[in-house]
């Protein structure tokens, strides 16, 4: 069985749901306390020494990151649909992979566990970040349908929650009409599950 320790309100974490979700595996969750700072404690360092969620373990093997994870589920789980053999795609799935953990992270992410948890952040570079990494995925997206070839893929799992959560961060994705009808292509997908706070038209 696989085991995701996770937290609710978490984009990450939504990550490694959707694509769950999507391939349709059984799995159950562990919600780890953040704010009873669980994610310190010696359990859950042992499976991440970086103290954070998520986490999935799988027949005993344990993977840290969320966008790892990705890469794990896609390449066991998911066949040349989600993991394709082209070193072109694999390549520009791995540059989205690390926009998820840099721009978006230091962008829309920051600016929304400022507005909703209140965390201390510099909300100017934040929300600099954010309408450059916004601009690029909106006109990237003028032309095609998904970031990576002709078919979902992991980097659009990887990029969607946290642009789905803009709204959160008091972010207005009113103008990125194509990254607007990129969400309505994701929530068509069969298996496609949200979580609170998420863009709804
Ligand atoms: N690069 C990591 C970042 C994970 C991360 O920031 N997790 C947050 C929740 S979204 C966390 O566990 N925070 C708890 C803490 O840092 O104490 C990933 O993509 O999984």
């Amino acid at each position: 069985m696989i085991t995701l320790y996770d937290m609710s309100l978490s984009g990450n974490c939504h990550k490694v749901r959707l694509l769950l979700s999507l391939l349709a595996l059984d799995y159950q969750t562990k919600p780890v306390d953040l704010r009873g700072g669980e994610q310190r404690g010696p359990g859950h360092l042992q499976r991440n020494p970086f103290g954070q969620v998520p986490v999935l373990e799988d027949d005993g093997l344990i993977v840290r990151d969320s966008q790892a994870i990705l890469v794990y589920l896609a390449k066991r789980y998911g066949g040349e649909n989600w993991w394709p053999d082209d070193a072109y795609q694999l390549a520009q799935i791995a540059a989205w992979l690390s926009t998820a953990a840099n721009e978006i992270f230091h962008g829309p992410a920051k600016l929304r566990v400022h507005h909703k948890f209140g965390s201390l952040i510099d909300t100017a570079a934040a929300g600099q970040t954010a309408d450059k990494v916004l601009g690029i995925i909106d006109r990237h997206l003028q032309s095609q349908a998904w970031l990576v070839g002709n078919s979902v893929s992991i980097a659009d799992v990887a990029v969607y929650p946290y642009l789905a959560l803009a709204p959160e961060g008091d972010l207005d994705i009113g103008e990125y009409a194509n990254i607007i009808a990129w969400f309505q292509r994701i929530r068509a997908l069969p298996g496609y599950v949200a979580m609170p706070g998420m863009w709804q038209d």
